[in-house]
């Protein structure tokens, strides 16, 4: 099972990704994601799902309209693990093509 990530580990993932932030009252980071249009936020959407399912690793998301709300942890670890920040590194990616 993945492993809690440590102080200096989350520190150092947290500083190669781009706005995300801890959550407050729980171990998670959360980014807001806006897209310009709905179609580009299910598109989004889409390639995430599909990253997600491959890594059986799944993301807390709310979707209105071009406003992804993305909050991600590692339920089977209680916090915050490499394979969260190995999806929103994808998240970013995959954000940057549909700007
Ligand atoms: N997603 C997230 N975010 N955390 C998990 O612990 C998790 C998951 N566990 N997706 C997976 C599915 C687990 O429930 C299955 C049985 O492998």
């Amino acid at each position: 099972m993945a492993e809690k990530l440590s102080e200096a580990a989350r520190a150092d993932a947290l500083s190669n990704l781009t706005g995300w932030a801890p959550t407050e009252g729980r171990d998670a980071i959360r980014k807001l994601f806006q897209f310009k249009t709905f179609n580009q936020a299910f598109g989004f959407m889409t390639q995430c799902a599909l990253k997600a399912e491959k890594m059986d690793h799944h993301p807390e998301w709310f979707n209105v309209y071009n406003k992804v709300d993305v909050t991600l942890s590692t339920h089977d670890a209680g916090g915050l693990t490499a394979l969260d920040t190995e999806l929103a590194a994808f998240m970013d990616k995959a954000a940057a093509r549909f700007g």
